[in-house]
């Protein structure tokens, strides 16, 4: 089939922002936007001549058309094979464990994970480079330039392939594999847990429920919780992927899940609840009748995981993105393991993981995740916590009891201004920027400020610096506010406000968390002048 070279203009708004490129549906639906955006990603990594490329998404409007593209695209290209999941469908972990299995240069994944989907919402592209991560920041910025200097993309004059059918077809002198997308996840998730011993407590009379948001996790859940591990059919609800979730956003959280919240905290609750979103990388944990928060779950299985055969030698190191609490870091110390904190973003794990630095990884958006791939895994959290409880045998609440007693408790919210107007958002940052320097010794509701700063990291395996990653305003005892503005939102701006709450071991852990932050919460307000600036009197998401 003949190589054609289509001449194309370029976008100047294809920066990948926290997690790739993601943009309305009908961005991308603009002539040559996503081939554009493909071909920047081709011409930024060297050596794809001859490698294999891995390609899946998490099924979501445009998701088959964007895929019947890539194929062509990489043919065209010069790569030797694609992988591409059945029905277009890869879970972000899955896509992730793929390329490290068959040594892929990389993968695209498509998808804007917790973003709703549909015609009129939202789709994503991200590059995932050969370890399985997502492409770090030097990567970003090359596939960046290349969008704003782009002159042509390069494709091929061939027919969609069927996707439905597993097997292998030919494209131009490329070989297409489709791949049964949950086989290797699967058995991947069954080398690193206790399965009997998972099975042994599902079948005592525990009790799981698995929301799926219609989203990628239905079938990797199905498979696992429910054939693997013997747990009853309808364990797994919402468990087949929609194009458009349902008309729901496939966000794990306390607003869009608030069914599965109810459910755990009403009359007949089961034992345990969870729920993953778009792409399958977060996970929600909610035990009956007690929520907990993601910073919370990452320091319980950071502190658990010996308790499962992969993590039975213990952990190198735990790393946390800025934002989430310091409940992680108690556990650290109190293992004598080094603690990273890193910007929020996937990408900036990769390297502590492939340097053996550290083991879990976790942000407070409802990641956890391990060096088992390179991204946060939402069902292997779910996981893990049920290895822990199979080899604890207590319930979710007397788990978090015991982990509170034992290092005390991070009272943890995040608050979300969405859909504010950009100038809005950059105004309220500039103020917290140029009050820097004034705000230690500043009285608030919740005491007098001690620090603040501007996040900058420097990442200790390359020496890459990011600056200008969030404000943080620090209390006494490590309690704080942290303030940033979203970098996976298509549409005007999102505040996100991370407030955080320290109670020490033998202090008052059992307060109602709103009560606990509700002075931090007026000093937010006070410092950064939200009302202000936003217009909006109180938060379109709690969690
Ligand atoms: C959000 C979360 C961040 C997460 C990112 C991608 O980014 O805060 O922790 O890594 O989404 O998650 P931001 O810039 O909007 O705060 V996913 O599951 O949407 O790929
Ligand atoms: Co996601």
């Amino acid at each position: 089939a003949p190589i054609l070279t289509v001449p194309t203009t370029p976008f100047t708004d294809q920066k990948p922002g926290t997690s790739g490129l993601r943009k309305k549906v009908r961005v991308f639906q603009q002539a040559g936007y996503a081939e554009s955006f493909i071909q920047s990603v081709f011409d930024a990594v060297p050596g794809h001549e001859g490698a294999t490329l891995v390609i899946g998404g998490d099924g979501r409007y445009l998701n088959r058309e964007v895929i019947q593209v890539a194929i062509r695209m990489a043919a065209a290209n010069g790569f030797a094979k694609v992988l591409v999941g059945q029905g277009g469908i890869l879970s972000t972990p899955a896509a992730s464990h793929a390329i490290r299995k068959y040594g892929a240069i990389g993968g695209l994944v498509l998808s804007a994970s917790h973003n709703p989907g549909g015609p009129n919402e939202d789709f994503g592209i991200k590059y995932n480079v050969s370890n399985g991560g997502p492409a770090p920041e030097p990567v970003t910025e090359a596939i960046h330039a290349r969008t704003l200097e782009i002159a042509q993309y390069r494709t091929i004059d061939a027919p969609d392939i069927d996707l439905d059918r597993l097997g292998s077809t030919q494209v131009g002198a490329m070989a297409v594999e489709v791949i049964d997308p949950v086989a290797d996840y699967a058995e991947l998730m069954e080398s690193l847990f206790d399965f009997p011993a998972i099975r042994a407590l599902l079948a005592s009379g525990f009790t799981l429920s698995f929301d799926a948001m219609s989203a990628v996790t239905g079938p990797y859940a199905h498979e696992i919780f429910e054939t693997r591990l013997g747990a009853p059919v309808g364990t797994v609800v919402n468990g087949t992927p929609l194009p458009d979730f349902g008309h729901h956003h496939p966000d794990p959280n306390l607003v869009h899940a608030r069914d599965l919240y109810e459910r755990m905290m009403g009359p007949g609750a089961p034992d345990f609840g969870a729920a993953s979103d778009g792409d399958g990388d977060r996970n929600l944990i909610i035990g009956r009748g007690q929520y907990v928060t993601p910073s919370d779950s990452l320091a319980v299985l950071a502190a658990n995981a010996h308790l499962a055969p992969a993590y039975a030698g213990g952990l190198k190191g735990i790393a946390r993105s800025m934002p989430t609490s310091g409940a992680a870091d108690r556990v650290a110390a109190a293992l004598g393991i080094p603690l990273y904190e890193t910007p929020t973003g996937w990408k900036f794990f990769g390297n502590l993981l492939d340097a053996g630095m550290a083991t879990i990884c976790g942000e407070e958006s409802a990641g956890t995740g391990s060096d088992h791939v390179r991204e946060k895994d939402g069902i292997w959290a779910v996981l893990l916590w049920l290895n822990v409880l199979a080899a604890r045998r207590l319930s979710v609440a007397a788990v978090m009891a015991d982990h509170w007693a034992q290092y005390g408790r991070n009272y943890y919210a995040r608050h979300d201004y969405e859909g504010i107007a950009t100038p809005a958002g950059d105004a309220l940052m500039a103020h917290l920027r140029e009050s820097l320097s004034a705000l230690p010794g500043t009285q608030t509701a919740a005491g007098t400020v001690e620090a603040a700063d501007d996040f900058a990291y420097t990442d200790p395996t390359d020496g890459s610096v990011s600056a200008r990653q969030g404000i943080r305003v620090l209390f006494a005892g490590g309690s704080r506010v942290v303030f940033r503005l979203s970098g996976t939102g298509t549409e005007g701006a999102t505040l996100r406000v991370y407030i955080e709450a320290c109670e020490p071991a033998g202090g008052n852990l059992t307060q109602p968390a709103a009560e606990a932050l509700a002075p931090l919460v007026a000093a937010a307000e006070q410092l950064a002048r939200i009302a202000h600036f936003t217009g909006m009197d109180a938060p379109t998401v709690i969690t």
